[in-house]
């Protein structure tokens, strides 16, 4: 049966301002598909984002949702976490916006563990701002500050999460949206930070450079570039060069922040001699009370 996604958007906000081609409009259908199946209470879903195109998403869900500052979104995002469990906390960042200025925050958003969905659009360039490297930008490609190729090499942000601490990473492409949307209602179900890296072609800044033709030839270079973690288990280190792994790379169990915090809290009330807390007051139920109405 087809869903009806549209009562998640912002009618109001549309047209988008991504290009005809980009891959950004797949992945946020993958992101409502997913907080459609777990059944989420629209108003307790919150949706942050930094800065890029990616991060405009935020502008066109009909979430609770925060436009933040560039490389801020998870900084932004861990307050309201913290002050709101109870939330489901979903962040929405570029590969720029989350490994160059927001580098610091997502690795430590990672080692805290704290209960946020990150989905990283993953471009390979800073597609707002036409076409500069980016920390992902792969070696040899080219892009407006890189005109004979990027000399430097590229972060594998699936990677730094894991090795960062993240209970839950998986990495998906636009290719294959219905196996992404999987990914982002596991990563949304599980306690802890998870990722989901996901690959979308630019056509505009990164498919130009790099003279990668129409906006379908994006996705095929996409398609071909990618391959399955069950696969690369069995390739040699020579066959798996320049390609991608796709699939779930970590799922943890391990403590979460928020709790931890709570906790915190506890021992040192108790320390102190003073009363243990209540239990925290839910949402719906500060929002009840707020109302004048018997709880
Ligand atoms: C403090 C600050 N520095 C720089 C910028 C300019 N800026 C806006 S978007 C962006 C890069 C976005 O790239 P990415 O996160 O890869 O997102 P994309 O546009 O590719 O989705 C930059 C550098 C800014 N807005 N604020
Ligand atoms: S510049 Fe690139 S990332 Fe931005 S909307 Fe256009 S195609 Fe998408």
């Amino acid at each position: 049966m087809m869903m009806d996604l549209t009562k998640y958007l912002r009618k109001d906000k549309m047209p988008l301002i991504w290009c005809p081609g980009c891959g950004n409009g797949i992945i946020l259908k993958a992101m409502l598909g997913a907080v459609d199946r777990i059944g989420l209470d629209q108003n307790k879903v919150t949706m942050v984002s930094g800065i890029g195109c990616s991060s405009r998403a935020t502008g066109y869900v009909d979430f609770n949702t925060l436009h933040t500052t560039h490389g801020r979104a998870l900084a932004f995002a861990t307050g309201i976490k913290l002050a709101n469990p109870e939330l489901t906390v979903v962040v929405v960042t570029g590969d720029g916006d989350a490994t160059a200025i927001g580098g610091n925050h997502f690795i430590h958003a990672a080692r805290r563990n704290i209960d946020i969905t990150v989905v990283l659009y993953n471009n390979w360039i800073y597609g707002m701002t036409g076409g500069q490297c980016s920390p992902t930008t792969p070696h040899g490609m080219r892009a407006t500050t890189a005109k004979f190729g990027n000399p430097e090499g590229s972060f594998d942000i699936s990677k730094l999460a894991i090795a960062a601490g993240a209970s839950f990473v998986a990495r998906g492409t636009v290719t294959n949206p219905v196996q992404m949307s999987r990914y982002i209602e596991q990563g949304i179900l599980k306690k802890g930070f998870s990722l989901i890296e996901a690959f979308t072609p630019c056509p505009t800044s990164f498919g130009r450079h790099n003279k990668m033709g129409k906006p379908l030839d994006n996705l095929a270079w996409i398609k071909e570039s990618v391959v399955g973690r069950k696969k690369a288990e069995t390739m040699t280190e020579e066959e798996l060069k320049g390609k991608l792994i796709t699939g779930v790379l970590a799922d943890v169990e391990k403590p979460e922040y928020c709790e931890l915090y709570d906790r915190l809290i506890e021992r040192s009330r108790a320390e102190r001699g003073e009363p243990v807390l209540p239990e925290r007051e839910t949402i719906s139920a500060r929002a009840a009370r707020a109302e004048g109405e018997e709880l």
